[in-house]
């Protein structure tokens, strides 16, 4: 197939201004009426024939401003509906086709999840549904009637709000009709149909209205439901507050189903939900459960202004609504939790899995300008480092011009197609900065790596500090351009007392602001009047999404570690000290790979954890093999890292045993749980200590694992002792697996926690239990929960397992995605996406991969979307 380009976007021919759509469903033969007001575009091509998208539809009938039309007037394919000649005035086409839901395994399009119907129709899934012009910027009034046997059926929903419903058949069928006022593009249509459990309350807007809120379950599950109702309400206040947004419809519903391809989605007025994203109890849900939930409805919640209302021209433009989005949660969850902890978890997670993208094969820029396969740019690059780079622009403006260029944009686009550009017009005319160089930082792809030297003057008193940057080259991009960086910075002076900033080499605003803008290759910065060599803090609360190299000199490292008044620097010291000592393991580098100065460096902190203990626990949490992998960057071998980390982990776990072990002790939780900040922040604590505890002395840790998993009283504290069970292996292991499994058996969303720890056991032998895993009458190819708890956790975080030497665990992969891909391509390709960084591996282990690469490639009937990741990650 041919590629899609932005260069090549053009308006299209045809105005949609609504659509009436009729649903009769049901399970294999659902009929859909669809009636579309058309008119010419006066933007598109004069005269062009009318073509429609469709994707694997049944054709029944065309009707034009109702006259039927017979087959001489139209072309129908199930992948394109063609009306050579249409009026030059508006017209009414109504379409008929059958689809059958019980089919679509895609889980796009119309499809059913257990009993329920439902529908996901981003990117391109409304095509599925009917003919349309398939196209984000294509804004429409949508009013759907659905029907169906009230025994199947019995709730009706769709966007907007509700109109109309009724019986009809004598009750045995019934109607309902719904009616959404604000023009969208087709893929935010939603509809449900199925017998669901409901858990209703409601909202009072900052205007004084009134608004019916619902999130729709399995029956039974209504009680798990109750924190995301919570989450939404406080997002709803908080884009108030924060934005300004107030909320525009009568009602607002979700509906948690448990076969969705992604987390959620934000379709106007009706969000369809992952179940793993609403549901929760203490008794089945981790504190990291409870935050991903927190965080998820809050996204879904906030596109309604950045995605909605505001919609993106063009699937390039997806970081318009997703970084932003991204961004607002981000913040949401900041103001919810800890600042400093959420910036802290953003930041591993992006340089967890975007950093390894934008430094590999699947590289591409945040705005892509060609794409095969839209489905595959939902990545961590268009969302993660699209956050980054709004939050880098809030650092370059200020707070306050960025909200009124947040206001502006709200104010000129709402009800807008609109662009990168129309979003980044409002800022420049808010602050009066022009940002066409800024603007590089979605055009050009790859991490830039900022470095730095200094040198300290005793006797003329200055410091002098050199930052230069690079983009290393990649795929279609080999020459790249400097970018605007903002470097937040500060100087310490010896004893810890932050430094006033005073230099001929930077401007009045970037020395009161202590923000550096780094907007050319090099820039050399002398500051003076500094009494004593200085520690610098560089990059401060990650003010830009680069690389940082080198990291400082231990001894500063730990001053950064002990004075450091930004927390995220502070965390980054912890990990720059760890990162040193593993690659001193590494390199076989004896004097370096003493950890004392670490080791002494979080007694200290242990000592005062009782302060923030969630960022304590942040601190003690070692670099992952991830981070180590993009660290060493190239020749790696995941089994040397491994045991260089375990190395480290055993020698802390030692040196701090008693320490240790007075946390775990004293931060036991007091009564009943609850899923706030600070109580979590307590949890995750006690169990970053069991897992150092158990790595420096395994009897002792396995004792204190047992009687926490026998005692605990939520599911964050026993899983966590079943983790550190599952690293320590033996009996003990085994028998708690058979007894976690024997309490939660049927609950599958915990047991997708049972099936992700046993695939990360970091032993030969999981490789195999893995495949016996998937044999398991709780496991399913069908379910992308499942296949994710699985397979993913095995390919994302077992290194050792996952690049066994002799192609095992590449093996699985590769079976695993070929069985997968007719069924549901999207998964497959996001699962082949586990080898993104496979060209940083050491020889043997890239020939393995290779092989495996091509061999998919050469099967027969690949998915587009398989296809596309394949032939890029060989690229
Ligand atoms: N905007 C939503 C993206 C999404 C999606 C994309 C492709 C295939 C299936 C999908 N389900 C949801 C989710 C979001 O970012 O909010
Ligand atoms: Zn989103």
């Amino acid at each position: 197939t041919a590629a899609i380009r932005l260069a090549d976007y053009r308006p299209a021919d045809f105005v949609i201004d609504s659509v009436e759509l009729d649903f009769s469903l049901n399970p294999t033969k659902t009929k859909v009426v669809a009636r579309l007001a058309l008119r010419r575009n006066p933007a598109g091509e004069a005269g062009a024939p009318l073509v429609l998208d469709g994707d694997d539809l049944t054709l029944i009938g065309v009707r034009l401003d109702g006259r039927a039309l017979g087959p001489q007037d139209y072309a129908a394919t199930p992948d394109k509906l063609t009306l050579a000649a249409v009026p030059d005035a508006p017209f009414v086409l109504e379409i008929e086709t059958q689809v059958d839901p019980s089919a679509n395994t895609q889980l796009s399009g119309l499809y059913r999840s257990g009993s329920a119907y439902c529908t996901q129709c981003e990117a391109e899934g409304f095509r599925r549904i009917t003919y349309f012009l398939d196209r984000p910027d294509v804004l429409s009034v949508y009013t759907t009637r659905i029907e169906a046997e009230k025994s199947d059926a019995p709730i009706l929903l769709s966007n907007g709000n509700p109109v109309e419903s009724g019986d009809i058949d004598g009750g045995t069928r019934h109607y309902a009709i719904w009616r959404d006022p604000f023009p969208k593009p087709s893929y935010l249509f939603a509809l449900v149909g199925g017998d669901l459990g409901v858990v209703r309350d409601a909202f009072k807007t900052m205007s004084g209205r009134l608004v019916d809120l619902a999130i729709y379950v399995e029956h039974g599950k209504e009680p798990r439901a109750g924190y995301a109702m919570d989450a939404l309400k406080r997002s709803m206040r908080w884009d108030e507050e924060k934005f300004g947004r107030e909320y525009d419809l009568d009602v607002f519903n979700i509906v948690a189903v448990s076969d969705f391809n992604m987390g959620a989605m934000e379709n106007k007025g009706l969000n369809i939900f992952n179940d793993k994203y609403v549901l929760a109890s203490p008794e089945t849900a981790t504190d990291g459960d409870y935050a991903g939930i927190e965080g998820v409805i809050a996204h879904e919640y906030f596109h309604n202004w950045t995605g909605n209302r505001i919609t993106c021209r063009d699937w390039f433009q997806l970081c318009l609504k997703e970084g932003l989005t991204v961004f607002r949660d981000q913040e949401f969850s900041a103001d919810m939790r800890s600042r400093a902890v959420e910036r802290i978890s953003d930041v591993r997670g992006l340089r967890l899995a975007q950093f390894p993208e934008d430094a590999g094969p699947l590289a591409h820029p945040v705005r892509p300008d060609v794409y095969q396969e839209i489905n595959n740019f939902y990545t961590a690059t268009v969302y993660e480092k699209g956050a980054e780079i709004i939050r880098a622009l809030r650092t370059l403006i200020g707070e306050d011009d960025f909200r009124r260029g947040m206001d502006l944009y709200f104010e000129r686009f709402d009800g807008a197609a609109a662009t990168v550009e129309d979003f980044l017009s409002c800022f420049a005319e808010a602050s009066g900065r022009d940002l066409s160089h800024f603007a590089l930082w979605y055009s050009q792809a790859g991490t830039p790596l900022v470095t730095t030297s200094e040198e300290y003057d005793a006797a003329a008193k200055t410091f002098t500090l050199t930052l230069r940057q690079e983009t290393p080259p990649t795929p279609g991009q080999s020459e790249k351009r400097p970018v605007v960086i903002p470097i937040a910075l500060a100087l310490f002076s010896e004893n810890g007392q932050k430094l006033d900033l005073a230099s001929e080499d930077a401007s009045a605003r970037e020395l009161a602001r202590g923000l550096i803008e780094l907007d050319r290759p090099e820039r050399v910065i002398r500051f003076r009047d500094i009494p004593s060599r200085p520690v610098a803090s560089l990059l401060r609360g990650f003010s830009a999404p680069v690389r940082l190299e080198p990291a400082p000199a231990s001894e500063d490292l730990e001053r950064l570690l002990a004075h450091d008044d930004d927390p995220f620097n502070r965390w980054q010291a912890a990990q720059s000290l760890a990162l040193r000592a593993i690659f001193a393991r590494v390199n076989g580098d004896g004097a370096a790979s003493d950890a004392r100065g670490l080791t002494d460096a979080l007694r200290l902190l242990l000592a005062k954890a009782e302060g923030d203990p969630a960022f304590a626990a942040q601190a003690l949490s070692l670099p992952s093999e991830i981070d180590l992998a993009r660290e060493k960057g190239s020749d790696v071998d995941p089994d040397v890292l491994f045991a260089a980390r375990q190395s480290l982990r055993a020698e802390i776990g030692r040196a701090l045993g008693e320490a240790l072990e007075t946390i775990h002790a004293r931060f036991a939780d007091p009564g009943a749980y609850a899923p706030d900040a600070a109580s979590a922040g307590r949890r995750a604590l006690r169990n970053v200590a069991l897992d150092l505890i158990a790595a420096g002395d395994a009897d002792k840790g396995r004792a204190l694992a047992q009687a926490q998993f026998e005692t605990a009283g939520n599911m964050t504290d026993r899983l966590a002792a079943l983790a550190t069970l599952a690293h320590l292996g033996g009996a003990a292991r085994e028998d708690a697996f058979a007894r976690f499994y024997a309490q939660y058996a049927g609950d599958a969303l915990v047991i997708d926690k049972w099936f992700s720890l046993q695939a990360t056991i970091p032993e030969e032998a999981t490789t195999r239990r893995v495949q016996e895993l998937m044999t398991h009458p709780e496991f399913s190819m069908s379910n992308p929960n499942r296949v994710r708890a699985l397979i993913s956790a095995f390919a994302n975080a077992n290194l050792t397992r996952f690049h066994a030497l002799d192609g095992s665990g590449y093996d699985l992969l590769t079976r695993v995605v070929l069985e997968l891909d007719p069924k549901n391509p999207q998964l497959s390709a996001r699962l082949l996406s586990s080898l993104r960084s496979w060209r940083t591996l050491e020889a043997r282990r890239r020939e393995l991969v290779e092989t495996r690469l091509k061999h998919i490639l050469a099967a027969e009937n690949l998915s587009a979307d398989l296809r596309d990741i394949a032939t890029r990650a060989l690229g």
